[in-house]
């Protein structure tokens, strides 16, 4: 099944990350061959994920940019045949000649965390394919973005940029069903700035774009709860999604698929049963 069509069900959708890295911040370095990466997505999509993003260039604070050339060589074996034999791929990149090599290995989303600012090739080539397209927000770029993050109304401002990039990209011809919005949780943002686009998602589903959010493992919830190792951080990394079903959010990019597929089934089944569930999706 596509994005839309999932799209149109009344569950959430669970995003498993397959991070083809050496050193993302949780996942870096644990499928150093196209196997072992294959064998994890099996084991995600068996426990319930809808989604597989696979990327081969680590976004955490600090993390070096990866040539197009080099993140080809780590996603595309790995898109291939997940995308073949197991299910729906989105390619996590900022690159537009990666994107479309994924694609044409099979992936079917692009998860662009730049929103489209990092290659103006980007939009013109979603909209040729007629692929979605996840637009995040970040203040700043990877290299700097954890230095100083600062805003006056993070919520107001995240979304009007995201509203901005949607409009932008349906300016290229990109469907505006095809679009995705994503606060961008950890890029260039503080912990108080985390826990307001927390409070704040309902405003995003406002908006009437489909909403992702990536809070799993990351650095906020180590810092609330002293837990430097990233592994520590599931059970509260459930409670964010919990919070997101909620709001309304309609995906949930995470490293756990287990527990936070029960926590979103759970929590989509009690809104279901106040019958707000079809209230939020129809906003
Ligand atoms: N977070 C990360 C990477 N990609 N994409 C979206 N749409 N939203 C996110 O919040 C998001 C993302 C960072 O997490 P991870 O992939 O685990 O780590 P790394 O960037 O170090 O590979």
């Amino acid at each position: 099944m596509d994005l839309t069509s999932l799209l149109q069900t009344d569950r959430p959708l669970v995003v498993g990350v397959l991070n083809v890295t050496p050193d993302s911040f949780s996942d870096g370095g644990r499928y150093p061959d196209v196997d072992a990466a294959v064998a994890q997505a099996r084991r995600m999509i068996d426990q319930g994920a809808d989604i597989i993003d696979v990327g081969g260039e680590s976004t955490r604070p600090g993390a070096p940019r990866i040539g197009s050339d080099e993140q080809r060589q780590r996603v595309l074996p790995v898109v291939e045949r997940v995308a073949h034999n197991h299910g729906l791929v989105s390619i996590d990149t900022t690159r537009a000649d990666v994107a479309a090599a994924a694609l044409d290995a099979g992936a079917a989303i692009v998860n662009d965390v730049s929103a489209g600012r990092d290659d103006e090739a980007m939009f013109p080539l979603v909209a040729e394919r007629g692929v979605p397209i996840v637009l995040m927000h970040m203040q700043g770029d990877p290299q700097t973005m954890q230095q100083a993050p600062a805003y006056d109304d993070v919520v107001g401002e995240v979304r009007a940029f995201l509203a901005d990039r949607a409009f932008a990209a349906e300016a290229h011809g990109v469907a505006r069903h095809d679009i995705v919005i994503d606060p961008g949780i950890g890029f260039g943002k503080t912990v108080e700035h985390n826990l307001a686009l927390l409070a704040g998602l309902d405003r995003f589903v406002a908006t009437g774009y489909p909403v992702l959010l990536g809070a799993s493992r990351k650095s906020f919830m180590g810092k609330l709860l002293n837990l430097p190792d990233p592994a520590d951080r599931v059970e509260a990394t459930v409670a964010t999604t919990a919070i997101a079903v909620m709001a309304g959010v309609r995906l949930l990019r995470v490293h756990d698929v287990k527990p936070n597929r029960h926590a979103a089934d759970v929590t989509a089944a009690m809104l279901r049963h106040r019958s707000g569930w079809k209230r939020v999706v129809e906003q």
